[in-house]
């Protein structure tokens, strides 16, 4: 059977080469011809544990071909982004151009898979109307269903195994063909529902994460005010059987709960109060962050500050930049007339004219570090490294990642956020 996968990033990609290394053959397309080209040479365009290696033997078995344009084949999976604009409303641009390029290709008996993450009711709207160009009878002679990917970036292969799926068709025919399919590799247990529901429960999982981690960023900001340490407090309550807070940090970042909230604030902004209020809290924690390192060092009473930034990425141990909240800090860090340098072992290279390569000269001079992401390499970082190099030994934790212990004992000043 062939499988022609549209869009080859950090989900299309580990996805087609799943695939390919379970007896499909599969054709990767993506409009990004830099990509294709270094995936051609079995070169890696985005960063994932253990795709390097899955890449290669799905093309060196010659079960993976790669190029800008799709081919015929027995089910075609849309894995493209869906972000939002300016005005917060979903850009269905991505998947309705993916629809509409493999129009050309599709035949009757084909099963058309949605992945992406969507507004509720696109699949039926947005794709089934282009779709029908083909001029076959849908869910008769063309299946279509929507199973959204579910897989947390840095453990995608794990997860793309292990977790459970919802395939959610336009009719039985569609889900069950859908169902087939994912268990050529899924382990966990396929839930079937229909396509619409299946929409919804994708966009209700990425928006309970971000309505609970704007409930942990309060916290911090209520605990930072009346002196508690807000990372025990929620560990405790966390020990409740039924209590299950997430954590607090500099905002939120990443392609899916930064964005898909505001699909549901969009479809009903009247009753999406909660969700609508919860994207603007963790909007709110970069410029708060920014304040708090202000605060910190006009209590020192120094002029003109610089501020080491460590971590890029929008969380731990990935390259990805995408709505990363470090970039929104930095932006607040400057407006409040600090200077800013920054470090990413993960973002190797210079994405914006803060960063550097080299985190010695990212230290240098600086009155305080400012850890962003909880990167492994900044939780094994030795004090005793930079403490000469700094003007002011200060070290301001917003992950809770640190051993602060070891840094005081170094001679820093630890703050931590929500503390
Ligand atoms: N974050 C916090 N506090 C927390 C957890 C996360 O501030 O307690 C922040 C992170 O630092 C990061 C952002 O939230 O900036 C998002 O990170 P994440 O690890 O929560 O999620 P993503 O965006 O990497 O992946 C999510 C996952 N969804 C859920 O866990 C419900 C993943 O399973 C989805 O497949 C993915 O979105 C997606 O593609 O939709």
């Amino acid at each position: 059977k062939k499988v022609c996968i549209v869009g080859l990033g950090y989900i299309g990609l580990p996805t087609a080469v799943m695939f390919a290394n379970h007896g499909y053959q599969v054709h990767g397309v993506d409009i990004n011809e830099k990509a294709v080209e270094m995936l051609k040479n079995k070169e890696l365009h985005i960063e994932e544990p253990g795709l390097k290696e899955r890449l290669v033997r799905a093309i060196d078995g010659g079960h993976f071909t790669v190029s800008t344009v799709p081919t015929e084949a027995d089910v075609f999976i849309i894995a493209v982004p869906s972000p939002i604009n300016d005005n917060k409303c979903a850009n269905m641009d991505y998947v309705s151009d993916a629809t509409k390029s493999i129009v050309p290709f599709v035949k009757k008996e084909n099963l058309v898979i949605l992945e992406s993450t969507v507004p509720p009711r696109t699949v039926v709207d947005v794709m089934v109307p282009i779709l029908k160009e083909t001029q076959l009878e849908i869910g008769e002679e063309l299946y279509v269903s929507h199973s959204p990917e579910r897989v947390i970036p840095g453990r995608v292969f794990e997860e793309l195994v292990k977790n459970d799926r919802i395939v959610g068709g336009i009719n039985d025919k569609s889900s069950q063909l859908t169902v087939d399919l994912y268990k050529a590799f899924v382990k966990g247990t396929i839930h079937v529902t229909d396509v619409t529901t299946a929409e919804m429960v994708k966009v209700i999982e990425n928006t309970y994460r971000d309505v609970n981690i704007a409930f942990a960023n309060e916290l911090a900001k209520i605990s930072q005010n009346i002196g508690v340490n807000v990372w025990e407090a929620i560990q405790l309550a966390n020990f409740h059987p039924r209590v299950n807070i997430h954590l607090p940090g500099p905002g939120v970042g990443g392609h899916c709960i930064a964005v898909d909230p505001w699909f549901m604030v969009e479809l009903q902004p009247e009753l999406a109060q909660i969700i609508n209020l919860s994207r603007q809290t963790n909007d709110s924690m970069p410029a708060y962050t920014a304040q708090r390192v202000k605060e910190i060092l006009n209590n020192e009473g120094i002029v003109h500050p610089k501020v080491a930034v460590l971590g890029l990425a929008f969380k731990a141990d990935i390259d990805d930049m995408r709505e990363s909240p470090s970039l929104e800090v930095i932006h607040h860090l400057k407006v409040l007339g600090m200077d800013v340098s920054a470090f990413d072992p993960h973002i190797k290279e210079n994405k914006i004219k803060e960063q550097t390569q080299d985190i010695n000269e990212a230290m240098d001079h600086a009155d305080l570090i400012l850890v962003l992401t909880s990167h492994k390499e900044f939780v094994n970082l030795e004090p005793t490294d930079f403490i000469n190099k700094m003007r002011t030994p200060y070290i301001f934790d917003t992950k809770n990642c640190i051993d602060r212990t070891i840094w005081r004992k170094a001679g820093f000043t630890t703050k931590l956020l929500g503390d």
